[in-house]
């Protein structure tokens, strides 16, 4: 038996399920991107909104690649179990606020029709670094992306974000329908600003008065996102199935921990979010650059060296001591670059971040944060290696995930066995090292000379090009257990 409308009602009662009727509710929300992340977090702060009986702000889901999601919740009416695990056991929670589930690649036209729904408010993405099909050092849409290419040749059968998003305001001015606001819930720096830019230069590539309606009147709030959700696993699911007493497809497994900051600009309103936590605030950068750097800076530096060292999750990599103090040093020498955010303790900010990457009911797997570097590490862990370097200070803590990643995309582990990378660049990330073999004088070089990470000023910069060229002969030497242990 599977989880549906037909089977909440035999769930054990410690379940918590919807508490509104789901057939009153309609469809405020379009979201771009519906993967574990979203689910996690957005949705279940949604809902909160829902169980209060704001019924205005159900949400449709769309998935811009695979159709697996959508098979999964269509037979369960778009229900869906949120297990939240920590210290104090497990918590589960069926959520109802997605209402349906779209495949864009399937048929775009269907997601463009949604986008165009009057009833719609808020567009909510999490679609990746990558889905924006932007140039990782300056955060430029990139118009040689073949997507892009393909998207501005065939405006009304888009494949990427900003091509949705510009066909269907386009379809909404013309019929004189109102924009809806654009919520970007990436870990991009400035994601409302850096959006805001991508998508009126996309519209701008096609019709320069569309470029100008969008750049005045679509609201492109930014955000800081933040709760970590592993991949779901198949013991996941065999686990929620047995204490739900019926089969879920697409459970989800997340953390206690959660966190929303959101500047607080909805023409078309907005749902009460802050009924589950979220915050809302004027300005998001400082909050948002504390968790790029703080958490994700040492959340990279831990997955690409903790692979390295044969760590398959991060909770096994947070046994290792050496890996503990590294984490601790990648965050203060990142705090030292920070305007703090009012009020904040980032003594308290840092002891909770090692407490949540040490949650041992978390299997977060190395693997998994590997994935995309070349998306992430700017905002991740360059921006502050900038700022320290402009301020004198010392960067060789820093510079150990940069120098793990460029280990990581060899592609090659420490036993000789091949690495899966995952990344855009993936292709010629290998090619450059095969070119450069194991030799950190020459790959780490050669690295640095990918315009797409590194801005020519950091990576001209002689303080940066030494550390991380240390850094990366220690790796390849003694092992990246070694180095860090030396670190
Ligand atoms: C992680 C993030 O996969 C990754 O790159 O660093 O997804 C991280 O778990 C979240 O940003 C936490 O909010």
């Amino acid at each position: 038996m599977r989880l549906s409308a037909a089977t909440l009602h035999r769930l054990p009662p410690d379940v918590a399920r919807p508490r509104y009727d789901r057939a009153a509710v309609a469809t405020g929300i379009v979201h771009l991107g519906i993967g574990a992340f979203q689910r996690a977090h957005q949705a279940m702060y949604t809902e909160a909104a829902l169980n209060a009986g704001d019924t205005r702000w159900g949400i449709v889901g769309a998935s811009l690649r695979s159709p697996a999601v959508r098979d999964a919740l269509t037979p369960q009416d778009g229900l869906y179990t949120l297990s939240v695990r920590g210290a104090e056991g497990e918590r589960l929670q069926v959520i109802g606020a997605i209402r349906d589930v779209l495949v864009a690649p399937e048929d775009p036209e269907a997601l463009l029709r949604a986008l165009c729904d009057p009833s719609l408010a808020i567009v909510t993405l999490t679609v990746t670094e990558k889905g924006y099909c932007y140039d990782p050092a300056t955060a430029a849409l990139d118009e040689t992306h073949p997507d892009i290419v393909h998207d501005l040749a065939n405006p009304a059968r888009p494949r990427t974000a900003p091509g949705f998003l510009v066909e269907a305001l386009r379809r909404r001015r013309a019929a004189q329908t109102h924009a809806f606001t654009v919520l970007c819930c990436d870990n991009l720096p400035h994601n409302g600003r850096a959006v805001r830019a991508i998508v009126t230069h996309f519209a701008a590539r096609g019709d320069s008065a569309l470029a100008g309606y969008i750049a005045n009147e679509v609201a492109f709030p930014s955000t800081m996102v933040d709760r970590i959700t592993p991949a779901t696993t198949d013991d996941d699911r065999a686990a929620i199935a047995k204490h739900l007493g019926v089969e879920d497809a697409a459970p989800v497994v997340t953390e206690p921990f959660s966190q929303w900051v959101i500047e607080d600009r909805f023409p078309l309103g907005r749902p009460d979010w802050s009924l589950a936590g979220a915050e809302f605030v004027t300005d998001v950068a400082p909050y948002e650059n504390m968790k790029l750097r703080l958490l994700n800076g040492s959340h990279s530096t831990l997955a690409y060296l903790g692979y390295l060292a044969g760590y398959e999750t991060v909770s096994d990599t947070m046994k290792d001591a050496n890996y503990r103090r590294l984490a601790e040093g990648v965050m203060d020498d990142a705090a030292t670059t920070l305007r703090m955010p009012p009020g904040a303790d980032v003594a308290a900010y840092k002891r909770a971040l090692m407490e949540r990457y040490a949650n041992p009911a978390l299997k977060h797997r190395t693997w998994q944060i590997c994935m995309d570097g070349s998306q992430k590490l700017p905002q991740r862990l360059l921006g502050s290696i900038r700022d320290r370097l402009a301020a004198g200070a010392p960067i060789d803590r820093l510079v150990m995930g940069v120098a793990g990643w460029m280990r990581y995309v060899t592609g090659v582990d420490e036993q000789g066995k091949p690495i899966d990378v995952r990344d855009p660049l993936s292709v010629r990330l290998r090619a450059i090292a095969d070119e450069a073999g194991p030799v950190a004088e020459r790959l780490a070089p050669a690295l640095l000379d990918v315009r797409e990470i590194f801005a020519p000023a950091l990576a001209a910069d002689a303080r940066f090009r030494t550390g991380v060229t240390g850094a990366l002969a220690r790796i390849i030497a003694t092992g990246a257990k070694q180095a860090v242990a030396k670190s």
